[in-house]
């Protein structure tokens, strides 16, 4: 754990920093909570934005040369998480399937998707630095209904992108719908 500390700040600036030391704290105590693997968890959280600060240019050949779908050139914003989870899996040697996949679908979630990777999701949204309207009553949310406080985080996302004319990726709209049956069937 460690080394992967040392790793990230070298890494990231200062604020990006210390957003992912939030994201790990945050990570950390919804694992506590919901019974998932805290030092998975915690791994996952600190790799998360690892690629978040690279330039547009930098992550299109990483996106070619890891042979990532096309539809992430020229964006940043989807293209990080993807390219993160190469990254870690490729170059840092992290072999566990679901810390790639919690880094890999931090941004948009997806149908299906593990404890894990909907405690970094949240953990994203939710670390003591952000703040937006609504977050203290998804921090809330988030202690008694995982899957509720995803849900709400995925809308309340795509409304704003959508206020923002931005396309919505196709895994945040299936994760909306799942999220939504998963819910009704309970
Ligand atoms: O990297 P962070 O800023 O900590 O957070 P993030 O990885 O969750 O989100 C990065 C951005 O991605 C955020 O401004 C919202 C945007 N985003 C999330 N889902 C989608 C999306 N952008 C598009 N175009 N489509 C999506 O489905
Ligand atoms: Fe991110
Ligand atoms: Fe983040």
């Amino acid at each position: 754990m460690d080394s992967i500390v040392n790793l990230i700040k070298k890494e990231l600036p200062p604020k990006r920093l210390a957003h992912t030391f939030g994201v790990a704290e945050a990570a950390e105590k919804l694992a506590q909570i919901y019974g998932a693997d805290i030092k998975k968890c915690k791994i996952a959280a600190l790799y998360h934005d690892i690629c978040k600060t690279k330039s547009v240019e930098e992550l299109d050949s990483m996106i070619t040369r890891y042979g990532l779908p096309n539809k992430y050139l020229g964006k940043p914003k989807l293209a990080h998480s993807k390219v993160g989870a190469e990254m870690i899996s490729r170059e840092l040697g992290v072999l566990d399937e679901d810390i790639i996949n919690a880094v890999k679908y931090h941004t948009t979630g997806r149908k299906n998707m593990s404890l894990i990777e909907k405690i970094v999701y949240l953990a994203d949204m939710i670390e003591e630095n952000r703040n937006f309207n609504g977050v203290d009553e998804l921090r809330s949310l988030a202690l008694v209904d995982i899957d509720r406080a995803c849900l709400k985080s995925l809308k309340d996302t795509i409304s704003i992108l959508e206020n923002q004319g931005k396309e919505i990726d196709e895994d945040t709209i299936s994760a909306v719908k799942w999220f939504e049956k998963q819910i009704n069937i309970l």
